[in-house]
């Protein structure tokens, strides 16, 4: 079957999905295809921290209601090192500006409710996506839905189809790599109990790094540095909980409350950039173009940033048929891209044991976290990059 839209969008994660929604409310039409199902999509535990930048997008295109009532504003957080947790003050060191902890899911939630409501095209569990032509004026997009072929021809295809996707390798050797991947990972958990603080601590640990965090008044969620190949079976629930309380207590006596846990996972930690993000006219954004350690919680943010850039970009051409957005979509996104890039190496070089380290190498992180916590020019660099840099 053979259709047609103004811009094929691959992924309905939260890139494809605010894509598609800013589209809508200039009068631009979309298709979105996804191939996992609406479940899975809305139940993928990821991140956490939304930028303030994101969360004024999400107002200003009307899906920020159950954000702004659940959503939690975090105007301060904590590094926690030698035993002691160093607060730091975001609101006060950038004018205001703060972070809000509103779980991916519920994001992602949020845009499926506002695009059903537009009776626009957003089809799950779709197979075997394709994109084609990419380098004419008339590309498509091929894939199979309850067992039939269909052929979307379109103006734009938006690659918003995350790491695994298969848009980036339809660029192939047109793009250049840049990629780092750290001899650790993250194991992360969910748990029902009252997050202990009303802020996340990051913590330095001789055991290696550990994060608090919180979804809800009574879910905590929480992080710590594992081995790159280590198999969840050999975490069960109480070597979890001994492991976060020993890497996480200060000397203050506060640690994390302990609950049941109703999630676990494993994530491997990298950096990666793909250049340019556009091939004629086929543009990725979000994951399909590059990926962040979570240490500076920056995917979900950078992904944001750059659907709202492309979106401009297609307003400008459908509006006035200049593709002058459209040309610099890709040197704009790289210049955010790399700056979360230097940040969130930089957290995670701080913030974590490496096994081939000296011990001049963990002294000297220590000092550099003994100066963040104790200078305000340090303070500052650090808050306005975790608040995030308006949307450029
Ligand atoms: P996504 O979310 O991966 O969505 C891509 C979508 O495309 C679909 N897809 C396809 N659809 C059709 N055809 C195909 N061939 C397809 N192949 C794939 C996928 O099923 C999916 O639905 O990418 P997007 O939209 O670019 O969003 C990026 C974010 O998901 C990611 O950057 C963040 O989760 C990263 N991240 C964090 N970011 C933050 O800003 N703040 C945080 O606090 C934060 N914490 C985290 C994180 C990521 C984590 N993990 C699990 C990687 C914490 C963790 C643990
Ligand atoms: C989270 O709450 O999931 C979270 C918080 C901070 C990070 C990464 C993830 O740096």
């Amino acid at each position: 079957m053979s259709e047609s839209t103004q811009v094929a969008i691959v992924g309905a994660g939260p890139a494809g999905l605010m894509l598609g929604h800013l589209l809508h409310l200039r009068g631009i039409d979309s298709v979105i295809l996804e191939n996992r199902s609406q479940d899975y999509v809305i139940e993928r535990v990821r991140a956490g921290v939304l930028e303030q930048g994101t969360v004024d997008l999400m107002n200003e295109v009307g899906v920020g209601q159950r954000l702004m009532r659940e959503g939690m504003r975090h105007d301060g957080l904590y590094f926690a090192f030698n035993g002691d947790r160093h607060h730091i003050d975001l609101a006060g060191l950038t004018g205001g500006r703060a972070i809000t902890v509103y779980g991916q899911n519920e994001v992602v939630k949020d845009l499926i409710a506002a695009r059903v409501a537009t009776g626009r095209p957003l089809h799950f569990e779709v197979g075997d996506v394709s994109v084609h032509d990419f380098e004419s004026g008339a590309p498509r997009v091929r894939y199979t839905r309850d067992g039939q072929s269909h052929e979307i021809v379109c103006d734009v295809i938006a690659g918003c189809d995350g790491f695994h996707g298969i848009c980036r390798p339809a660029i192939g050797s047109h793009l250049r790599i840049y990629e780092r991947t750290y001899p650790f990972a993250w194991l992360g958990i969910l748990a029902s109990a009252s997050p202990s603080s009303p802020e996340l601590v990051y913590s330095l640990h001789e055991r290696g790094f550990a994060l608090f965090s919180m979804r809800s008044p009574s879910v905590t969620r929480l992080y710590l540095q594992c081995a790159p190949e280590e198999d969840i079976a050999n975490w069960p629930d109480d070597r979890i909980w001994e492991e976060l309380r020993t890497r996480l207590r200060t000397s203050d006596g506060w640690e994390p409350n302990q609950g049941p846990i109703t999630q676990k996972s494993i994530t491997p930690m990298r950096s990666f950039v793909a250049e340019p993000m556009r091939r004629g006219r086929l543009f990725l954004a979000g994951d399909a173009a590059h990926i962040v350690p979570p240490t500076g919680a920056k995917g979900l943010n950078l992904a944001m940033a750059d659907v709202w850039r492309l979106a401009n970009a297609l307003v400008e051409f459908y509006g006035s048929s200049r593709q002058s957005l459209l040309d610099t979509y890709s040197d704009r996104g790289l210049r955010r891209t790399w700056r979360a890039q230097r940040f969130s190496w930089w957290m995670t070089s701080m913030l974590h044991r490496f096994e081939d380290e000296s011990p001049f190498d963990h002294r000297r992180q220590l000092a550099d976290l003994e100066y963040l916590v104790s200078s305000r020019a340090a303070m500052t660099s650090l808050a306005e990059n975790y608040v995030g840099t308006p949307l450029d």
